[in-house]
């Protein structure tokens, strides 16, 4: 059970065990314009006591897409420290400061965060790399946001919003992802009305700003003005 995987000393006391080991990966700290400035341990990022003094790190959300234009989402698993059992985008992680994953100007930090959201629909969805090739990732733009998800802990990013067009097969890791679902846009907004879902404050941004105008152009040319976007956006 839950006890016997958590540890039981320091302040990570009743966290999960591969949770906690993740929590020493390395991301790349910012300053607000997106320049890297150095790097932080992702439990040093996520500690509000630090987010409150201004900290802010990189991170990537993918929305990918299946080709009857269904959007796939997952439920985080209980098991994660932040945002446990909200339903949210497809991915979302962090490139990390590993070859490949940096990146100072913004073209090579798309590349970067392809790499990583590349990685991670492999490590939460077991989504085989072939079936999300680098160059199928588009990007569109970045959203700086902050959320606090429990008191101690919370986000504070410039996120890389990247969209995917893939059918693919899932194997989701369950000490990341609890469920997964396919939805259409409509079904999507019905999920918002159903009491007792929960939805993190990221996905809950993109979806009330740009995301239902996005999808709708999805897989025609009107989409391409929406791609590339260099303005960071403030939410
Ligand atoms: C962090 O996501 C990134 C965003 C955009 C919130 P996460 O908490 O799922 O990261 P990880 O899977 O690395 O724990
Ligand atoms: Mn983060």
């Amino acid at each position: 059970g839950a006890n016997q995987t958590a540890r039981s000393t320091g302040d990570m006391e009743g966290y999960d065990d591969e949770q906690v080991r993740l929590m020493d990966e390395v991301c790349i700290v910012l300053d607000k314009n997106d320049r890297p400035i150095g790097s932080a341990s992702k439990k040093a990022c996520h500690l509000m006591t630090n987010i409150d003094k201004g900290l802010l790190h990189r991170a990537f959300s993918v929305f990918l897409f299946d080709s009857n234009n269904r959007l796939l989402l997952q439920q985080r698993a209980t098991e994660k420290i932040t945002f446990p059992d909200m339903w949210t985008n497809t991915c979302c992680s962090h490139p990390l400061g590993i070859p490949g994953e940096t990146g100072a100007e913004l073209d090579a930090a798309v590349v970067g965060v392809k790499h990583a959201a590349q990685r991670k629909l492999n490590h939460e969805l077991g989504i085989k790399p072939e079936q999300v090739p680098l160059d199928k990732f588009e990007f569109f733009t970045r959203i700086h946001y902050k959320a606090p998800s429990d008191g101690k802990w919370g986000e504070h990013e410039i996120d890389y919003i990247l969209f995917i067009q893939a059918d693919v097969d899932l194997e989701p890791n369950l000490n990341e992802v609890r469920d997964t679902t396919y939805v259409s846009a409509p079904e999507l907004k019905t999920m918002f009305e159903q009491p007792g879902l929960k939805f993190t404050p990221w996905f809950k941004l993109i979806c009330n700003s740009m995301l239902f105008e996005w999808w709708s152009h999805l897989g025609t040319a009107a989409l391409d003005k929406y791609k590339g976007e260099k303005e960071i956006r403030r939410m």
